[in-house]
C-alpha cells in the first residue's frame, strides 16, 4: 500500500493561519472542507479508578458487545454524554450548527438523553476494546502484580475484581503466555478469604528462590482495614500454569511497624539476595507527608527483621504505592536479575514508586550502598515524586521483572481509563496493561531509561504496510498514510533545519503543550502523527514534536500527545499531554514509535527516551474508519527521514 499523494488538508487556508499567529492567536487545525477547529474547552476529566481479568475470544466479545449493546439500549437514564457539538468551521459558541455526516451530529440541546444514547453509534463502547493490550475479557482491572518466567510460561497477576467494572472486591488475577503478547487466562489465584485479606488482596510481587520455586508477598487489607504483609505458595510445583496457591498458616508475615499507620504500609517489592545470605524486600509507606521505603530481611520469608535506615525517603511527596527498586547495566543492554549483581559489577539502580496523591509513577538512577543498605540518588533534584517518570500519560502502579529467558528487565504499567465510571459499567470492562516494556539505561544520556515495546509485538505485525522516505513538509501539511485501521504500529523519523544557526528567533519562552495543543503553531513544530483521525479530522489525536527557545536561550523539545480532539463525545478528559526530553546535539533527528489500540495510544519518543500513553475514545474514527496522517504545523519545513507503519493483527482469537 502507498501514501496517498493528495496532501495540504491543512493549506487551504495558511496564510489566514499565519495573520492569525502573528495576532498571537491558536490556528486551529484546519481540515479539508475548509474550516478549522478552535481548542476544545477543558471538559472535565472523570478519573475513577477500578479494574478487571481473564481472555478474549472471539465468542466472548461478540457475546460482551450483544449485551453492552443491549444494555446501552436500556439504560436511558445512565446514558454516557454523547454530545458531538463541534465540527470544522465552526467554534464551540456554535451550537446551532450540525454537519450533514450523519445522525451523530446533532446538537445536544434538541434532543433528550434517550434521544442522545440512540445516537451513539452501536460499535462506540464495542470499539473501545483493544485488541493486542492485555486486559480481562470482563471487569476492573489495575496494578500489574508478580509478572514472573516459570517451567516455559510467563505468569501474570494483576488486580482484578471479578464482580464489576469498578474497583473493589480485589483479588488477584493471573493469565499465562509463552510470548507475553498473546495470552491464556486462568482462575483466579488469590481471593479475600481470611481476616487479615478480607478487604482485598492487593498488590504484591513473586520472588523465584534460589531452587526456583515461586513465591507470593502480597498485601492483605485486613477485616479491620489493617495492610498486612502476607505470602503464599503454589500447591504443586510441578504444574506449569501454577493454577492454585496456598495462603501459608503464619500470616500475616509483617504488620505495620511502630510510627507507620495501618493504611499506610503496602505493595512488597520482589526480593532480591545479598552477599550476606540474606533476602530483602522493600515495603511502600510514608511518615506525615514523607514518602519512604522500608526495608525488611529474612532468610525463610518468615521471619522479617526491618532495618534501622530506609531504602530511601522524600519529603512531601506522601504515600509511596508499589515500589521498584532493581538494578540496570552500565555496560551493556542486558537486563539484570537483581539477586545475581556482583559486589563490582557496573551497575546504576533504579528506585521507582507511585505517588498516591498525584497517581504518577516517579523513578530515579542512583547507587546501592550495601554497607549503608541505602539508596542514593545521583540527581537530587531529580528524585522520586518530582523528577523523571516512566510516561507522561495515563501510567500508573507499574512493575518489573527480570525475563531469565531474553536475559531483559520487562516494565508492565496500568492504563487507567480516562471515560466516566458510568461508560466502563456500560462497556462492562474498565483499564488495559501498556504493552510490556524492556528498560535499560540511555548510553546517550546516562541519566534516564529507554522502554522499548517487547520484540515479540512486532509479531503482529501484518502485510498492510507502508515504508516512506524522505518527504518535505511545509507548513501546515497534512498527508494521509496509506495504512488505517485502529490497529497500528508507527516508526517515523524528522530531521529539521539546524535551528542555531537560524537568523530570526523565536520569542523566547516555555512550550506548554496543554495550551492549545497541535494547534498552538511555532517555527519547528507541531509535526509529527494524527492517529486514530477521522477522514475529514473530525476526531484526531496528534502526537507530535515542538521545538522551543527557553529564556536562557537554550533549545528545548517537547513531545505531546493532544487528546483534545480525539473524541465527540462529551465527558471525556481532554489533556494534551506532554514532556520536554534531553536530546544531546550529536542527534540530528527525532523519532516517534506510536502504538495504537482503538482506546489506547502509547508513543515512544527518541527511541523511548520519554513515553506517553493516552486513552481516547473516537466516535466516528473507529475501526476501519481510523486513519494515519502526518502533519506539520509549524510554520518552517521539516523533513519525514523514514517512516514504516503496520496494521496490526488481533492478539486475540
Ligand atoms: N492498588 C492496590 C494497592 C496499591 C494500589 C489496591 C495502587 O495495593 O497501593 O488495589 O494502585
Amino acid at each position: 500500500m502507498g501514501m496517498a499523494t493528495g496532501k495540504v488538508t491543512f493549506a487551504h487556508d495558511i496564510e489566514s493561519q499565519e495573520s492569525r499567529v502573528a495576532e498571537n492567536q491558536a490556528p486551529g487545525v484546519v481540515c479539508e472542507d475548509g474550516g478549522y477547529y478552535e481548542q476544545l474547552p477543558d471538559q472535565k476529566a472523570d478519573h475513577s479508578e477500578s479494574e478487571n481479568a481473564g481472555s478474549r475470544m472471539k465468542f466472548h466479545a461478540l457475546i460482551l458487545t450483544t449485551i453492552c449493546i443491549a444494555f446501552i439500549m436500556c439504560v436511558g437514564l445512565l446514558t454516557s454524554s454523547f454530545e458531538p457539538d463541534l465540527a470544522p468551521g465552526k467554534t464551540v459558541k456554535d451550537k446551532a450548527w450540525s454537519k450533514q455526516s450523519g445522525s451523530m451530529l446533532l446538537p445536544m440541546s434538541s434532543t433528550t438523553k434517550e434521544e442522545r444514547l440512540a445516537k451513539v453509534p452501536d460499535n462506540f463502547f464495542s470499539s473501545q476494546r483493544t485488541a493486542f493490550h492485555f486486559q480481562p475479557w470482563k471487569n476492573w482491572m489495575n496494578d500489574p502484580n508478580g509478572p514472573m518466567f516459570y517451567k516455559g510460561y510467563y505468569h501474570f497477576f494483576y488486580q482484578y475484581n471479578p464482580d464489576a467494572a469498578v474497583w473493589g472486591n480485589i483479588t488477584w488475577g493471573h493469565s499465562v503466555s509463552t510470548d507475553l503478547i498473546h495470552w491464556y487466562p486462568l482462575n483466579i489465584a488469590l481471593v479475600p478469604d481470611h481476616w487479615y485479606d478480607a478487604e482485598g488482596v492487593w498488590s504484591g510481587s513473586v520472588t523465584v528462590l534460589l531452587d526456583g520455586k515461586p513465591v507470593i508477598l502480597y498485601t492483605g487489607s485486613s477485616n479491620e482495614s489493617v495492610q498486612l504483609q502476607n505470602m503464599a505458595v503454589p500447591e504443586d510445583f510441578s504444574d506449569p500454569f501454577l493454577r492454585n496457591w496456598v495462603k501459608v498458616p503464619q500470616n500475616p508475615v509483617l504488620v505495620p511497624p511502630p510510627g507507620i499507620g495501618k493504611k499506610d504500609f503496602r505493595d512488597p517489592t520482589t526480593a532480591w539476595l545479598e552477599s550476606d545470605g540474606l533476602w530483602r524486600i522493600a515495603v511502600g509507606a510514608k511518615e506525615g507527608t514523607t514518602g519512604l521505603a522500608l526495608v525488611y530481611r529474612t532468610t525463610d520469608f518468615l521471619d522479617w527483621t526491618l532495618q534501622s535506615k530506609f531504602l530511601h525517603s522524600v519529603a512531601g511527596t506522601g504515600m509511596w504505592e508499589c515500589v521498584d527498586f532493581y538494578p540496570v547495566s552500565l555496560t551493556g543492554l542486558n537486563g539484570l536479575d537483581t539477586s545475581k549483581v556482583q559486589v563490582n559489577q557496573l551497575v546504576k539502580y533504579i528506585l521507582k514508586a507511585s505517588m498516591d496523591d498525584d497517581k504518577h509513577d516517579y523513578y530515579t538512577i542512583g547507587t546501592y550502598s550495601t554497607d549503608s543498605q541505602t539508596f542514593i540518588p545521583d540527581d537530587p533534584t531529580k528524585d522520586v515524586g518530582f523528577g523523571l517518570r516512566y510516561d507522561y500519560g495515563k501510567y500508573y502502579a507499574s512493575k518489573t521483572f527480570y525475563d531469565p529467558v531474553k536475559e531483559r528487565r520487562i516494565l508492565w504499567g496500568w492504563a487507567n481509563e480516562s471515560d466516566s465510571e458510568q461508560d466502563d459499567i456500560i462497556k462492562g470492562w474498565a483499564s488495559v496493561q501498556s504493552i510490556p516494556r524492556t528498560l535499560v539505561l540511555d548510553s546517550h544520556t546516562g541519566s534516564n531509561l529507554l522502554q522499548w515495546p517487547i520484540e515479540e509485538l512486532e509479531l503482529l505485525r501484518g502485510d498492510n504496510s507502508v515504508v516512506k522516505q524522505n518527504m518535505s513538509l511545509n507548513g501546515g501539511d497534512v498527508v494521509k498514510v496509506g495504512v488505517s485501521g485502529a490497529q497500528l504500529d508507527i516508526e517515523v523519523t524528522f530531521t529539521y533545519p539546524d535551528v542555531h544557526k537560524l537568523d530570526v528567533l523565536p520569542e523566547h519562552k516555555e512550550y506548554d503543550c496543554s495550551q492549545g495543543g497541535a494547534a498552538q503553531r511555532g517555527l519547528f513544530g507541531p509535526f509529527g502523527l494524527l492517529v486514530l483521525a477521522a477522514d475529514n479530522l473530525v476526531e484526531q489525536t496528534a502526537v507530535y514534536f515542538y521545538l522551543s527557545l527557553r529564556p536562557n536561550g537554550k533549545w528545548v523539545t517537547t513531545v505531546c500527545s493532544d487528546q483534545s480532539r480525539s473524541s465527540l463525545a462529551k465527558g471525556i478528559d481532554t489533556t494534551v499531554y506532554g514532556t520536554v526530553f534531553d536530546k544531546p546535539p550529536t542527534e540530528n533527528s527525532l523519532s516517534l514509535r506510536v502504538i495504537v489500540d482503538h482506546s489506547v495510544v502509547e508513543t515512544f519518543a527518541q527511541g523511548g527516551r520519554a513515553c506517553i500513553t493516552s486513552r481516547v475514545y473516537p466516535t466516528v474514527a473507529i475501526d476501519r474508519n481510523a486513519h494515519l496522517f502526518l502533519f506539520n504545523n509549524g510554520t518552517k519545513p521539516v523533513t519525514m527521514q523514514t517512516l514504516g507503519a503496520w496494521e496490526m493483527s488481533s492478539a486475540y482469537a
